[in-house]
């Protein structure tokens, strides 16, 4: 079955290529209209990209809604982390925001709502989380965004190979009950991957 990727962001379109593939989907990329994301949530901003591809290329389209929340800073930027600060410089903005503040006050999440939009109008929703804390320093080349800000146990996601970030992100747990929603799906309809 033939779906499209609804994304703009490039980081997030390898990892969704790499996440989906395993699953025996074919994922293609459009050259589709960005939604506006006025939605208050990251399941609703998701829903509305799906929606959106979906209805532009009369496929199934998959999108994710996802962002950073900073315990000390109430959330922030969270559904707002693509639009936080000046491209470029988002990282070093969170970083100044944390300046002086100790390791314990750092906590922080990843949040990744994954929502699939098929031409009949059903959805199949996930999401997934991951913990960790914000470091006092940008570490790492791998991955995008804020990888290379955000920690566990000391090692940044920026420090992580492509497997040992998707073994424990949230994009990578989103997938995973994705997948699961998405063949219970299938198989009601009677169809498969
Ligand atoms: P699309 O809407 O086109 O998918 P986007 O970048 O605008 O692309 P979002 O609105 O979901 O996507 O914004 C999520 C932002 O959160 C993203 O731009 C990154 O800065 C950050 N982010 C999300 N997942 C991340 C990850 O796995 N690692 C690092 N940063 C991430």
């Amino acid at each position: 079955m033939k779906f499209v990727i609804a994304t703009h962001n490039k980081g997030k379109l390898v990892e969704f290529q790499r996440l989906l593939e395993p699953m025996g989907i074919e994922a293609v990329t459009m050259d589709i209209s960005e939604p506006e994301e006025d939605g208050a949530s990251f399941a609703e901003n998701a829903y509305i990209k799906a929606a959106a591809a979906c209805k532009e290329t009369g496929l199934p389209a998959v999108a994710d809604d996802s962002g950073l929340c900073v315990d000390y800073l109430d959330g922030a930027p969270g559904i707002y982390s693509a639009r936080f600060a000046q491209p470029g410089k988002r990282r070093l903005t969170v970083l100044e925001k944390l300046q002086g503040v100790p390791l314990e006050q750092r906590g922080a999440h990843f949040v990744s709502a994954v929502c699939c939009v098929f031409p009949n109008g059903d959805r199949v929703e996930a999401e997934g989380k991951c913990f960790g804390s914000i470091g006092f320093e940008s570490r790492g080349e791998n991955g995008f965004g804020y990888d290379s800000i955000f920690e566990q146990d000391g090692v940044t996601f920026g420090e992580l190979t492509a497997a040992e970030k998707d073994a424990r992100s949230h994009r990578g747990h989103a997938f995973a009950a994705f997948e699961k929603k998405l063949r219970d799906y299938l198989e009601r309809k009677g169809a498969e991957l």
